[in-house]
């Protein structure tokens, strides 16, 4: 019955950002990112011992609303097997929690995986892709591999609403520098953040409306691998998604002043011909887009920044994999 499974965390460059009502994570926009290499966790799913705890992770167990949020996951998945005992699960993860590095994607994605394989079910991509969703928003991006667009879809059964590989988006050598502003965990957690920015923000409407076009523009790039096409859109984008956070009542402000010393420096770089554009997410890191062989530049600049604890190397990496037990996906 043990399972494991890998998946990466993965980048929005055209962002996620709002929820529509229910219980089933639907987003209110579609999304467009990137899964990237080394942001790795692993998820062991198994039975749950008599008095052990559903949720483990680097040996401790968790407690509080991740842990809820966790044994509501493998509740869920647990309803695909009438019968099955309770599961628990174990997770590995190789880089910074909860400080907007997206995480959730990949424990989510990796559990759903394992679940799946351990209850001895056979899902396809993207049926686990609409499962991941369930546990967190941008899990069901990390099912993929590479640039990956998450559909909003509009049916109330969230049918319609899973993510694939994006046409044209392989053989692309893409990677982001990830700047490291703060290691802790974020101040809001992005669930938190999500719904207070919608209910408060007088941004909030126009964030939803201009996505579309963002998601066209950004496809269209994908398809042409026009990577100043796609790093202009993504800017603008994440500017969006901040813009519509800073205007909330109290105002969300994951920048910190070395996020904005690291996004001066990106500009200063492409004015020196560089190709590299900026993203942030619910935290205070910012990622630059790059071409694989930029990275190396890009990161030891960006390393001098004052501010910067560390800098990440990430290229464009695998979407969710088994370590232990049959694949679930036919
Ligand atoms: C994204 N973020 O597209 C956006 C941009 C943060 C900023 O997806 O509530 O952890 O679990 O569905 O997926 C973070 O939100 O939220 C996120 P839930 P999730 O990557």
């Amino acid at each position: 019955m043990p399972a494991t499974a890998c998946a990466r965390a993965n980048v929005a460059l055209v962002k996620y950002w709002g929820k529509r009502p229910g219980p089933l994570n639907l987003p209110a926009v579609g999304s467009l990112s990137l899964t990237l290499a080394g942001l790795e966790a692993t998820a062991s799913v198994g039975p749950r011992a008599a008095g052990a705890p559903a949720f483990m992770s680097a040996g401790q167990a968790v407690e509080g609303t991740a842990a809820r949020r966790m044994e509501a996951f493998l509740e869920r998945l647990r309803e695909f097997a009438p019968g099955a005992p309770p599961l628990a699960v174990e997770v590995g993860i190789g880089f910074p929690v909860g400080a907007g590095l997206a995480s959730s994607a990949a424990i989510f994605c990796a559990t759903a995986a394992a679940g799946l394989s351990a209850l001895g079910l056979s899902r396809d991509r993207r049926e686990l892709s609409r499962l991941a969703r369930q546990g967190s928003g941008s899990a069901a991006r990390s099912v993929f591999g590479g640039l990956v667009e998450w559909h909003r879809g509009r049916r109330p059964d969230g049918e319609d609403s899973f993510a694939e590989p994006l046409a044209g988006g392989d053989n692309w050598p893409l990677a982001m520098a990830v700047a490291v502003i703060e290691h802790g965990p974020k101040a809001i957690p992005s669930r938190d953040a999500m719904e207070h920015v919608a209910q408060t923000s007088p941004f909030f409407e126009a964030w939803i409306a201009g996505q579309d076009a963002d998601l066209a523009a950004a496809r269209q790039a994908v398809g042409a691998h026009d990577l100043t096409a796609l790093g202009t859109i993504a800017e603008q984008n994440c500017l969006r998604m901040h813009a519509t956070c800073f205007a909330a009542r109290p105002p969300v402000m994951y920048w910190r002043p070395g996020s904005l010393a690291v996004i001066d420096e990106i500009r200063r770089l492409r004015a020196e011909g560089v190709a590299a554009w900026f993203t942030m997410d619910a935290g205070p890191q910012v990622k630059a887009l790059c071409l694989e062989n930029d990275l190396e530049v890009i990161a030891t600049r960006l390393a001098t920044v004052p501010g910067v604890q560390a800098v990440l190397r990430a290229r464009s990496g695998a979407g969710v994999e088994m370590i232990e037990g049959a694949p679930p996906w036919s």
